[in-house]
């Protein structure tokens, strides 16, 4: 029998994400005072011993082999969906029609069609849900969204934004399977499109409001590569690069770029944003330091000043050591879950929402249509 105030979850794959979700809902008690206390019920696999395995090194307490059994328990509240990106929609619109509260890893979905379906689903059911563009709660970028609130940097003029890795240059990479997956269209949807630029534009949003359109170009490198599960050789049609420009209907102008072509870049993401009065700039490399150039200082100190995030008195800072001491990349994670259970005490969707999500994807369609059709292509509003 379950305390009232227990959020008993059921987490659907144990990769990457699987342990960086697990790692949240186990630090969140000890850090924060959410309402809701996460209890690691259930993990979901399709390969037995890896689930067993995964459900005794994080603690759950039992494990399924099939989504459809897990989404079926009655001790399951919320169901955490960290599978490739082609079997989101299925899982998530089951979960919200058996009323769970849905946690889903980015992009929401394979196209705006289907995420469409599953934003129909979700607010129908009225269940919690958040989708987890985990950058948002990089202390930085969260303070960020404060400047730009009070506006302090003024009317905006220019957005940029990058997102460049590395780890695909080699043809000898297979595609699909386990650990590939992402390099497989089938799978995936889109390459560094869902992949990485959708992690851009879900801040250059959050930061900076709606996108009105979109000029694109995509490039595919490594036209053919062998599959993982097949053995055969096919052709690769993710997206290896993808650059466009748009306008904001703030009136800004955005400028994006991603690739895993970079060489000697893991995960170099960054973003500039220029105003009429102040100017701010983002590294992930140094996720801590918050770059502000403010015009309005005097001209003998004017300059870029190294804001170093860390004082208590900074976005989730409080919840950690003492100032001057940093957090990491986990704990994005981290307070998004803290984020999420405030809200799912409340019945409330937890930003980003699904619908949140579903305006990333708008933007990702319409990019990877323009760049097919040479040509801008209008964001549909969602
Ligand atoms: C790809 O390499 C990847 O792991 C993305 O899938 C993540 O969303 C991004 O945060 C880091 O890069």
């Amino acid at each position: 029998m379950a305390a009232t105030n227990d959020l008993r979850i059921g987490i659907i794959g144990y990769g990457f994400m699987g342990r960086t979700h697990s790692n949240a809902y186990k630090q969140v008690p000890q850090f924060f005072d959410p309402p809701l206390r996460p209890v690691l019920k259930a993990v979901c696999g399709r390969d037995e011993a890896n689930a067993k395995a995964f459900a005794e090194r994080w603690g759950y307490e039992s494990i399924e082999t099939d989504w459809r059994k897990l989404i079926d328990r009655d001790d399951i509240d919320a169901v955490d969906i960290c599978t490739p990106n082609n079997t989101h929609a299925e899982i998530a619109i089951a979960a919200a029609e058996a009323g769970k509260m849905v946690l889903c890893e980015k992009p929401l979905s394979m196209d705006l069609k289907q995420g469409q379906q599953m934003v129909d689903a979700i607010e129908k059911a009225g269940v919690p849900n958040t989708v987890w563009y985990n950058y948002r709660r990089v202390p930085a970028v969260s303070l960020a969204k404060q400047l730009i609130d009070e506006g302090r940097l003024g009317k905006i003029f220019h957005y940029r934004a990058n997102f460049l890795q590395d780890w695909t240059i080699s043809a000898d990479l297979p595609q699909g399977g386990a650990a590939l997956w992402r390099l497989d269209a089938a799978a995936a949807g889109s390459g560094v499109t869902g992949d990485l630029l959708a992690h851009c534009i879900d801040t250059a949003l959050w930061l900076n409001g709606k996108i009105g359109d979109v000029c694109a170009m995509t490039e595919t490198f490594i036209k053919e590569r062998t599959h993982t599960l097949t053995g055969k050789v096919e052709k690769v049609g993710i997206d290896d690069a993808c650059a466009f420009l748009c306008h904001f209907e703030n009136g800004s102008l955005g400028l994006f770029e991603s690739t895993r072509y970079a060489r000697g870049h893991k995960a170099l993401y960054t973003l500039e944003i220029n105003g009429e009065h102040a100017s701010i700039r983002w590294d992930l490399h140094d996720l801590h330091r918050l770059e502000y150039f403010d015009h309005r200082d005097d001209s003998i100190v004017r300059g870029w000043r190294s804001v170093h995030v860390t004082d208590g008195d900074m976005p989730y800072m409080k919840h950690w050591w003492v100032p001057g001491l940093q957090i990491g990349y986990e704990h994005t994670f981290i307070h998004q879950f803290a984020d999420f259970l405030d809200c799912a005490a409340q019945g409330k969707p937890c930003p980003p929402t699904f619908r949140d999500a579903l305006a990333t994807q708008a933007v990702c369609d319409a990019v990877l249509d323009s760049a097919e059709q040479r040509k801008w292509e209008d964001v549909v509003p969602v």
